[in-house]
């Protein structure tokens, strides 16, 4: 059901091989903007109404307002199931270890005696996480998108999830659980462009925000990509992908179900086998057959798998392997091989690495501590994972005495000049009575 890519004899340029040649599912955001325009203005002008409005078109329900009453928080959390309530409790547990590390201190270096710069680390003031609905409704993403933000310091955190119909237009009971549960009680009944456009530019009910974070469909993203510059985002996520490095070391049952566990997400979601071993891919091949039968998603999973998206690519060293999944950039990469720390630390690309034969992505995808909102799409060539560096800005502090610029004035004058900017030189010049500095 998974198609093949033979790229042994093939030859690997120098510069890394074509992207273009790896599988990858079409996610054309900038189509999805024209559609998604429109939503964004009218929330601009008509605010809250225009929120309900296009909530009512797509998810065919209206909320009784678009903030959730603090009862229906208590509510949802008074009834989770006590044993997946203290599952997450150990997730958020995990993540916390993990992402109060991440706090950054400041650091102040002096450049000259009376001259210092100082970064200065600050948590952004109010950030909008969004949290998708229907089949991507993951209390997960929750804990996600908030720890880090809470780790970081920032004071003010709003979530928002679309309202659900079979919910009474409130959004999925374990998002809400999920928020009680970490204490965060701004939480709106909005979703897709129109809850973007909301925390971009604020509405009667929802101050605006200065970040969105989080994951979502084509279009929240074409929404976050035409905001951005208002807001801060994190990434336009596309659909989830794992990518799998593996020899003949590896298991074919535990290759299989990871690849199966990333299908499951999403017709669209990518899984990608790049092998050395053909032995290895012919024998996942009849696992899959076997696990995919199985499953309970099994139509999805199977869509996923057989997408042009997905595949197994064949190659003849792993150290070229190493360059096809650098190349594509995983959201997910698995590294299933001999001495798979060593193989691990030498990619280069991947939103995030899972070592050997017990680090399946699910741990990551729960309770590892690492963070789940990745980069897909090949992003992961320039940009993290959420973490909480995402939550906070360095601001550089410059604190110079009479002395120390009047050490340095003479070059600020002479590039200044350079560049033709006179004025700049001019300001400098000002504070030692126009002339040379003494
Ligand atoms: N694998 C998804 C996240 C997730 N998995 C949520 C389960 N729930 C994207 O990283
Ligand atoms: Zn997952």
């Amino acid at each position: 059901m998974i198609s093949r890519i033979d790229l042994r004899g093939a030859a690997f340029p120098e510069g890394g091989i074509d992207r273009d040649l790896l599988p990858r599912a079409d996610f054309d955001v900038e189509a999805a903007l024209e559609a998604v325009r429109p939503i964004c203005e009218d929330v601009r002008h008509r605010g809250s109404a225009a929120v309900l409005d296009h909530g009512e078109r797509f998810d065919g329900v209206r909320p009784a307002s678009l903030r959730v009453p603090a009862e229906a928080l208590r509510t949802a959390l008074a009834g989770l199931d006590p044993a997946v309530r203290a599952a997450l409790e150990e997730s958020v547990r995990r993540a916390r270890i993990v992402h109060r590390e991440q706090r950054r201190t400041d650091v102040t270096t002096q450049v000259v005696p009376g001259g210092t710069v100082t970064e200065r680390w600050v948590p952004v003031d109010r950030v909008g996480l969004y949290v998708p609905g229907g089949l991507a409704a993951y209390a997960s993403s929750v804990v996600m998108n908030v720890v880090p933000a809470q780790e970081a310091g920032v004071e003010g955190i709003a979530v928002a999830s679309p309202a659900q119909k079979e919910f009474g237009g409130l959004p999925a009971p374990a998002i809400l659980a999920a928020c009680e549960l970490l204490g965060v009680t701004e939480v709106y009944a909005a979703g897709g462009s129109q809850a973007i456009a909301m925390f971009a530019y604020g509405t009667e009910d929802c101050r605006p925000v200065s970040l969105v974070t989080g994951p979502g469909n084509i279009y929240v993203a074409a929404a976050k990509r035409l905001l951005k510059g208002r807001i801060g985002i994190d990434a336009e996520a596309g659909p989830t992908e794992i990518a799998i490095l593996a020899d003949d070391s590896a298991d074919p049952a535990f290759v299989a179900a990871d690849l199966i566990s990333q299908a499951e997400h999403d017709p669209l979601a990518a899984a990608v086998l790049v092998t050395t071993s053909p032995g290895l891919a012919d024998a996942v091949d009849k696992e899959l057959d076997v696990q995919v039968a199985a499953a309970k998603h099994r139509e999805r999973i199977t869509a996923a798998l057989s997408g042009r998206q997905s595949a197994t690519v064949l190659v003849d060293t792993l150290d070229q392997g190493l360059e096809v999944v650098d190349s594509y950039a995983a959201e997910h990469l698995e590294i299933q091989t001999a001495d798979a720390a060593a193989v691990a630390a030498r990619v280069r690309n991947a939103g995030a690495v899972f070592v050997g034969a017990h680090a399946p992505v699910s741990l990551g995808d729960y309770c590892a501590g690492s963070n789940h909102v990745l980069p897909t799409g090949g992003c992961a060539c320039h940009s993290s994972g959420l973490s909480v560096q995402s939550f906070l800005r360095g601001i550089h502090v410059v604190d110079y005495s009479r002395d120390a610029l009047a050490e340095v004035a003479a070059h600020v004058v002479t590039l200044a000049n350079a560049e033709d900017l006179p004025a700049h030189g001019e300001a400098v010049r000002v504070r030692f009575g126009g002339g040379e500095p003494a």
